[in-house]
């Protein structure tokens, strides 16, 4: 763990880590929503826009095991039965294949099926804190907000997909919540560059509403400076 205190450099503008009270949150990097075949592309999306955040995240889960910092996946779904999933979700729009149908890597965004999964380039490790949340905040219906409290946790390390829906969701329900959440622009993506870019906006504007905007780059090069 690096023993002193850094400067980050975000926008917008510097912002400190006391690297014993940062986790590291990777939020829904799902084969669901980055592979073919799963939730992400029977919304008629095309998945491999998600792909260019899998090697920043990599480096990321890497350095942050290397230095001990906390770890937390997210993993949006629902159960078996679907008594989590409300009708209004489940009924929305005109997927190809619903929650909860059969599909090429088992039920779609149904907990435990192949595709619910994370991707095997960032399997979570023993010991990492998997949170499987039913909406697209992670703070909705979890024990997410008790377990980083009890770990004395107050800044986020934001990576994931999609920058606008769970990862903006999951940064305001946090930032509501009081921790500091540093979103990392290179570790998101989303099936809208534009939406990517504005998601992002949204969060650093106003002087930093919901929080700041990084990149792997700069946290890597803050760890090894620390
Ligand atoms: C979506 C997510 N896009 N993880 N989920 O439905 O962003």
């Amino acid at each position: 763990m690096p023993s002193k205190a850094s400067m980050l450099p975000a926008e917008p503008g510097p912002v400190e880590i006391d690297w014993g009270t940062t986790a590291l949150m990777i939020i829904d990097m799902q084969r669901d929503f980055l592979e073919p075949g799963g939730f992400g592309e029977t919304l008629g999306n095309d998945v491999s826009l998600l792909a260019s955040a899998v090697g920043p995240c990599r480096k990321m889960l890497a350095a942050a095991r290397e230095v001990g910092l906390a770890v937390i996946h997210t993993r949006e779904g629902h159960q078996p039965d679907l008594s989590d999933a409300p009708r209004a979700k489940i009924e929305r729009g005109a997927p190809s294949l619903r929650i909860g149908d059969p599909g090429p890597m088992g039920r779609i965004l149904i907990r435990g099926e192949p595709g619910h999964d994370i991707v095997p380039e960032l399997y979570p490790a023993a010991g990492e804190i998997v949170i499987d949340k039913p909406g697209k905040g992670a703070f909705y219906a979890t024990e997410l907000d008790a377990l980083l409290r009890a770990r004395g946790i107050g800044t986020l390390l934001v990576c994931g997909v999609t920058t606008e829906v769970c990862v903006n969701t999951t940064v305001r329900e946090a930032n509501d919540r009081g921790y500091r959440c540093i979103v990392l622009a290179d570790c998101c993506a989303s099936y809208f560059p534009a939406f990517h870019e504005a998601g992002l906006a949204m969060i650093k504007a106003q002087g930093g509403i919901f929080g700041w905007v990084s990149t792997s780059a700069a946290v890597l090069d803050a760890m090894r400076r620390a």
